[in-house]
């Protein structure tokens, strides 16, 4: 062998050990993520840093309605890799004006959402619905870790109802198990469940937390904040399934600190999100045979719209907020979400049932 031979193997050998030797899972809200942190480079490229530690990202808080800001983030996470990532992009999802998107960055080789769905969690328009963003919804197929098919749920909850949300999510963890035959399930995301949103006295209340099916792979100690003022383990894990839980290796679930991690000032972590990501390692399967996915010539998936559309509102009382809690729509007589009292537009019996 050549010394020149000897160099290139060492090379190949390398960049396949740096490609395969871990599986990583994320979870980050890149708060109000937008076009204006693609076109700042800097905060750009210290995106791309962190997303490249993962094979497969759920994001939360993409903000605007085209796909445009998410899909140049993707474009430059391939470019920097030399992988082929995609995105999978929720509907527009929120109770008002104010929106957002959920959505799966993920190694397009290795990895191919199969189905997909947002959360009918009822109907918006009457205000009986249950999360402000319904959870989306993605079964993945995997080819080099030893779970070879996994349901993921992402979550952004409302803070102002995060002990509710959070609580629901149990009914969402059942629903995937019908709908999807699985119960390899990760739930993922922004839960807000910790410090002044949901409190010591809220846990018992809370099913997705007493169900013994159920591993919360983020303890409450975590810190997930960028802020110095806080320590709150707002992002979380919750998996499901013998096979899910199978290939999670353990104490591998943890907030990622970029802020430490890359030596950043206090401005600059911000500038990139105020929440870390929160990631987890998966095993890879031995007999892994190297097979491809093939890739897609375009970037972006579009999820499809939401359910939770039109509907119809018989036999609902729209004045009273029994049952209502977080309802808000222009065309409703009153309101009952938190900001309410603020417009002086709360049903006389707000305080009553929220
Ligand atoms: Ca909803």
């Amino acid at each position: 062998m050549t010394p020149a031979t000897f160099w290139v193997l060492l090379l190949v050998a390398t960049s396949f050990y740096c490609t395969s030797h871990a599986f990583k899972v994320a979870s980050f809200n890149i708060a109000r993520f937008s076009m204006s942190k693609v076109t700042d480079t800097v905060v750009r490229d210290r995106l791309v840093q962190i997303l490249r530690r993962y094979e497969l990202i759920s994001i939360q808080e993409v903000m605007s309605a085209e796909n445009e800001a998410i899909i140049s983030l993707v474009r430059e996470l391939s470019q920097a890799t030399g992988l082929p990532y995609n995105v999978l992009v929720s509907d527009h999802l929120g109770r008002s004006t104010y929106r957002e998107k959920y959505a799966y960055v993920y190694r397009e080789d290795i990895l191919k959402p199969t189905e997909w769905y947002h959360y009918d969690d009822g109907c918006e328009n009457c205000g009986t619905d249950v999360f402000m963003r319904e959870p989306f919804v993605a079964r993945f197929s995997s080819l080099t870790t030893v779970v070879k098919d996994l349901a993921l749920v992402s979550i952004h909850t409302s803070p102002d109802y995060a002990v509710r949300e959070v609580d629901a999510l149990f009914d969402v963890w059942e629903d995937v198990q019908q709908r999807l035959l699985t119960q390899n399930i990760l739930i993922l995301g922004d839960y807000n469940a910790d410090c002044k949103y949901v409190t010591n006295k809220h846990w018992p209340t809370i099913r997705l937390r007493h169900e013994p099916q159920l591993h919360w792979l983020i303890s409450d100690d975590e810190d997930t904040t960028v802020s110095t003022n806080t320590h709150c383990a707002y992002d979380r894990f919750v998996a499901s399934g013998v096979e899910m839980l199978n290939a999670i290796f353990p104490e591998t679930a943890t907030a990622f600190n970029y802020h430490e991690a890359y030596g950043l000032t206090y401005e600059e972590a911000k500038d990139v999100s105020d929440h870390y990501p929160v990631e987890m390692q998966l095993r890879l399967d031995s007999d892994y045979n190297g097979e491809r996915f093939q890739t897609s010539p375009t970037l972006g998936i579009d999820g499809g719209p939401s359910t939770n559309g039109a509907c119809s509102c018989a036999g609902v009382d729209v004045t009273s907020c029994q049952g209502r809690c977080g309802a808000y729509s222009k065309t409703l007589p009153c309101n009952c979400n938190a900001s309410c009292g603020q417009y002086g537009s709360c049903c006389a019996d707000y305080k009553a049932h929220c």
